[in-house]
C-alpha cells in the first residue's frame, strides 16, 4: 500500500510481542482491525519497543516478532490493504517518545492505572523506568500517524486519553501540529475476562504464569477444551439470571464469537447446566481458530517472506512518520 494522500480515515493499532495472543487480544483487537479494514486507511504496528520494558530473552523476542506478524495476517489483516511493520524498524518512534516525555508531566504518568498495578505488584525499586514512560511511546506510535482513530479494547482507553492530553498540549503550545486522536473501541469482546479469576483482565503477562488464565490463539482444541472445562463459573449448579462474573465471561465470549447480543446469548443457555455453556464456548471458539491456525501454519513455512512483507512496509511508513517528526520537531525549535 503506497502511502498515497488519504482519502479515509485512518487507523493506527499494535501488539506487544511479549508472549503468544489470546482470546482477548482477538475479540478485542484483531477481529476488529481485520473485519473494518476497508473503512480505513490501516496502519498496524508489532511494538517490539514496547515489549522491552520487561527485558525479554532476544531470541524470544525475534521469534515472537515473526508469530505475531504471521498472526496478524491469519487472523485476516490483508497485507495488500494494511502496513504491517515493526515498531523498532521506524526510528521515528523513539525519537518523538523523547519529545512527548518532555510534554508530559509525570503526574499524568502516575496516574495511569497500568503503571499502578506493576509498579504496586513488582515495586517502584525493581520496574524499569520504561513501564513509566510506555504511555509516552504509544502516544508517540499514534501521533506519528496521524491517526483518526485507536481501535483498542477498553483496557487502553486511560492511553488514548493521554495521547489526546500531550497532542493537545503540543497544538496549544505550537499551533495544529499534530492530529487528535479518538479510541475505538467496540462493545463485544472489548474486555475479557480471565478464565480463573474472571475479575481480572485476561491478560498475556497472566498467562505466562498460569496458563489456565487464557485460551491462547495457536492452543489446539484438546487445549481448549480442557482450559474452558477448568474456567471459573458460579456456585449455582446451572445458568440462572443474574450471572456472576465467570459465567458472564464465558457468555460473553460465546456472544461475541457466534456474533449474537449478550442477551440472546444468556437466553440460549438460561437453566442450563455450565457443562452445556462450556461445551459451546469451546465449539465457537474451536471453530474461530481453526482456520486461523491452518492460514498461520501456512504463513510460517516461509518466514523470508515474512520478513520481506515487514522490511516493505516498514520502509513506506518511514516516509509519513519521517514528515510528522519534522513537523513536531520544527514546531519545538529543533530544526
Ligand atoms: N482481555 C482483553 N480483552 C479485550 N481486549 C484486550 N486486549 C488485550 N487484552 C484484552 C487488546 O489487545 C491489544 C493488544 O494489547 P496488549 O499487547 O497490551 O495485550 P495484553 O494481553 O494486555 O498484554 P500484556 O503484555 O499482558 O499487557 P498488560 O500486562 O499490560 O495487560 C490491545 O488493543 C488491547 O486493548
Amino acid at each position: 500500500m503506497p502511502p498515497a494522500a488519504q482519502t479515509r480515515p485512518r487507523v493506527l493499532s499494535g501488539i506487544q510481542p511479549d508472549f503468544s495472543l489470546h482470546i482477548g487480544n482477538y475479540l478485542g483487537a484483531l477481529r476488529n482491525w481485520a473485519r473494518d479494514q476497508d473503512e480505513f486507511e490501516n496502519y498496524f504496528c508489532i511494538v517490539d519497543l514496547h515489549a522491552l520494558t520487561v527485558l525479554p530473552d532476544p531470541a524470544k523476542l525475534r521469534a515472537n516478532v515473526l508469530e505475531l506478524a504471521a498472526l496478524y495476517v491469519a487472523c485476516g489483516l490483508d497485507p495488500a490493504r494494511c502496513e504491517i511493520f515493526v515498531q523498532s524498524h521506524v526510528p521515528a518512534h523513539a525519537e518523538l517518545a523523547w519529545i512527548v516525555e518532555c510534554l508530559t508531566p509525570m503526574g499524568w504518568l502516575e496516574r495511569m492505572t497500568q503503571f499502578k498495578a506493576r509498579s504496586q505488584a513488582q515495586g517502584r525499586e525493581r520496574i524499569s523506568t520504561g513501564v513509566f514512560v510506555y504511555p509516552d511511546l504509544m502516544a508517540a506510535d499514534i501521533l506519528l500517524y496521524d491517526a483518526d482513530y485507536v481501535p483498542v479494547g477498553e483496557d487502553q482507553r486511560q492511553h488514548i486519553e493521554l495521547t489526546r492530553d500531550v497532542a493537545q498540549r503540543l497544538n496549544s503550545l505550537h499551533g495544529d501540529v499534530v492530529k487528535v486522536p479518538q479510541p475505538l473501541i467496540r462493545d463485544v469482546g472489548a474486555r475479557v475476562m480471565g478464565l480463573d479469576a474472571p475479575l481480572e483482565k485476561m491478560s498475556k503477562s497472566i498467562a505466562i504464569e498460569r496458563p489456565g488464565h487464557a485460551v491462547l490463539l495457536l492452543d489446539p482444541p484438546d487445549v481448549i477444551r480442557r482450559k474452558v472445562a477448568r474456567a471459573q463459573t458460579d456456585t449455582e449448579p446451572a445458568v440462572r439470571d443474574p450471572v456472576g462474573p465467570g459465567v458472564a465471561n464465558l457468555l460473553d465470549m460465546y456472544a461475541a464469537l457466534r456474533g449474537l447480543d449478550s442477551r440472546a446469548a444468556l437466553a440460549a443457555f438460561e437453566g442450563k447446566p455450565y457443562s452445556a455453556l462450556k461445551s459451546a464456548v469451546t465449539d465457537a471458539m474451536v471453530d474461530a481458530l481453526q482456520p486461523i491456525q491452518a492460514k498461520y501454519a501456512d504463513l510460517r513455512s516461509d518466514d523470508a517472506a515474512l520478513q520481506r512483507l515487514l522490511a516493505e512496509s516498514a520502509e513506506r511508513v518511514s516516509a509519513v512518520a519521517g514528515a510528522t517528526l519534522r513537523r513536531v520537531q520544527v514546531a519545538m525549535g529543533l530544526r
